[in-house]
């Protein structure tokens, strides 16, 4: 075997679009400590890129599809996934969607096709996948999400996402408590502002990395290295006694009034 804090480990990460994704620093992570991983991807439009992506990493990984948009999208991935790892040690889930629409403007004027979307997209897909991955788990496994302050706090047009996100963190804490027992623990990491995929095209967003630059405790934003580090602590075994929590990685961002 070989070193590293996850060495020996096989894992899976959802939620890879590019280079920049948060999940693919926790793959490039946890593959520096030595991890097996399954890298997975939305859709067909991805496939290239990200097969690509898996083969850049410094350890073993596999590129497969995960559409979470429906149980039976879900089965069938599951089903591929669990051929090529039928047993895991950890997963990372990073997806989330709202329509773009819901993110400008007022949360007042949140639609109820566009919450539900959020809601299904970004928050039951953790369900979904848990209920899923769980039987596949090794005792001492652990799943990681992705939160965001706006869960917790009122972050200018981050509307139903912050909504979702809420229920992202409570569906983890209900998810430690019944996967606890089995020996699997269930955690979020609440990642500041960060430059992917998912933030191009929100306006202002310019405007969050500069409050985050002038007003967090270490005066800078984060890197997603930093989130894929804190992931890889948090599938260890060096958190083995840590579950049902959100691990800020935001600078100190979430300590702070005015
Ligand atoms: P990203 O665009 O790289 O990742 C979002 C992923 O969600 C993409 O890979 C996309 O393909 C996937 N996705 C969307 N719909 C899906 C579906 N139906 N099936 C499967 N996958 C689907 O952007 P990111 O910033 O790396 O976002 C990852 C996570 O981090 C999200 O949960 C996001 O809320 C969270 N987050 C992001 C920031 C930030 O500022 N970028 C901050 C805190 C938390
Ligand atoms: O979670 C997120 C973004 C998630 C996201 C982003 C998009 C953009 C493209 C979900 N759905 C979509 N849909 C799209 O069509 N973040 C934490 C990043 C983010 O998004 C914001 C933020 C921050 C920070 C939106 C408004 C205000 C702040």
């Amino acid at each position: 075997m070989g070193h590293g804090l996850l060495a020996g480990r096989q894992g899976i990460v959802f939620g890879v679009a590019n280079k920049r994704s948060i999940a693919y620093a926790c793959a490039r992570a946890a593959s520096e400590q030595g991890a097996r991983l399954i890298l997975t991807y939305q859709g067909e439009r991805l496939r290239e890129g990200v097969e690509e992506l898996a083969a850049a990493l410094p350890g073993e990984a596999l590129a497969l599809p995960c559409d979470v948009s429906s149980d039976a999208a879900l089965d069938a991935a599951m089903a591929a996934i669990a051929e090529q790892a039928p047993r895991l040690d950890f997963a990372v889930h990073s997806i989330a969607f709202a329509e773009k629409a819901e993110l400008e403007g007022e949360f007042l004027d949140t639609s109820r096709a566009g919450f539900l979307k959020a809601h299904e997209i970004s928050t039951y897909s953790l369900i979904a996948l848990a209920q899923r991955l769980a039987p596949l788990m090794n005792e001492g496994g652990s799943l990681v999400t992705m939160s965001y302050l706006g869960g917790e706090r009122v972050v200018p047009h981050y509307n139903v996402m912050g909504v979702a996100k809420a229920a992202l963190e409570s569906a983890v804490r209900y998810l430690a408590y019944d996967l606890g027992p089995r020996g699997l623990r269930v955690n979020a990491v609440s990642a500041g502002p960060i430059r992917t995929l998912a933030a191009a095209g929100i306006a202002n967003f310019s405007d969050m990395l500069e409050i985050g630059r002038t007003r967090s405790p270490l005066r800078r934003n984060v890197e997603a290295s930093e989130v894929g580090d804190a992931t890889v602590f948090l599938c260890s075994e060096l958190a083995r006694g840590i579950t049902g929590s959100v691990l800020f990685v935001d600078a100190g961002f979430h300590c702070t009034a005015l």
